[in-house]
């Protein structure tokens, strides 16, 4: 039969306060997982581990930014003392900054690409150890539509969620040998706070011109919502996907297999 099932595992989800992160972390948490998940900012995490009681998940939230190697290596040893040794690793927690290249400052540039590809590489390296100690692990990215496309003012984001697709495809290759998978998640154009300056309405009501030419470009016709990345997740995080490896899985409604609606 096939195994779905987490019980008995550890997964930390950086970043898991809301959004993404909380639907995965709330998915893994039905499959059986025990969640603990961290955040940059105390504010955050206090949300976040109000959110979990109201969905009657126990979770234990660190303060922790993924950049901050030392406190990652921290937050890693206590969470192997006082939780468990680490079995699944969801690489969330990320930023964006919408800024044309030509006005982007560089600090601008170094701390997307600091956050979202040098932060999953600090948390992976951190529980890479412990995978090997227990023969498993799984490690899942979340890269994005930007693994595979540009568009204007996100030079930063995409380069570092392309270079994401690449850290996955590394992991994968280093130490698959170790029992442990590495794979990606690349969601589609999602409804939660990152995105929520693409999707405000116009002063007369109408949708974004942005929001329109999303749904213009997804066969699915509509945004995506964090619960529609649950399911996936718990794939890459289970028994049912030991042979996957260096995998990054869309769950975009069809963007990456459409050209667009013919315009009327
Ligand atoms: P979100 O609503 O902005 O949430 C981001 C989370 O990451 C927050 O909990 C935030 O908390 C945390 N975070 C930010 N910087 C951090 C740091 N340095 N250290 C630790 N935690 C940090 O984002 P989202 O839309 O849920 O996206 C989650 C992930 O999916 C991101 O990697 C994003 O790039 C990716 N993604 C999103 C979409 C989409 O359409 N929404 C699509 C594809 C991929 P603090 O600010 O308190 O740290
Ligand atoms: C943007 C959006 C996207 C989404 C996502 C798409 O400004 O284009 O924020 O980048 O966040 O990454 O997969």
């Amino acid at each position: 039969m096939v195994n779905f099932s987490l019980e008995g595992k550890v997964a930390l989800v950086t970043g898991g306060a809301y959004g993404i992160g909380l639907a995965i972390a709330q998915a893994l948490s039905e499959a059986g997982a025990k969640i603990v998940f961290n955040c940059s900012r105390r504010e955050t995490v206090e949300r976040g581990l109000a959110s979990y009681r109201k969905l009657g998940i126990e979770v234990k939230g660190y303060v922790c930014d993924v950049t901050d190697e030392v406190a990652v290596k921290a937050m890693v040893v206590d969470i192997e003392a006082t939780v468990g040794a680490i079995d699944i690793l969801v690489n969330n927690a990320g930023i964006i900054k919408r800024i044309p290249m030509e006005e982007m400052a560089v600090e601008d540039f170094r701390r997307v690409i600091d956050i979202d590809l040098v932060g999953p590489f600090i948390c992976a390296k951190a529980v890479i150890p412990g995978m090997i100690r227990k023969g498993h692990g799984k490690i899942i990215n979340i890269c994005s539509m930007m693994s595979e496309l540009g568009r204007e003012t996100v030079s930063a984001y995409a380069s570092a969620k392309g270079g994401l697709k690449m850290l996955t495809r590394n992991i994968c290759s280093e130490y698959g040998e170790h029992n442990i998978q590495c794979n990606a998640i690349g969601p589609g154009y999602i409804a939660t706070e990152q995105t929520a300056p693409l999707r405000e309405r116009q002063a007369d009501g109408s949708r974004h011109p942005f929001d329109s030419f999303i749904i213009s470009k997804t066969p699915a016709a509509r945004w995506g919502s964090p619960e529609d990345l649950m399911g996936p997740a718990v794939f890459l995080a289970s028994d049912a996907s030991n042979f996957v490896n260096g995998h990054v899985l869309y769950v975009d409604g069809g963007i990456l297999a459409y050209i667009g609606k013919q315009p009327k």
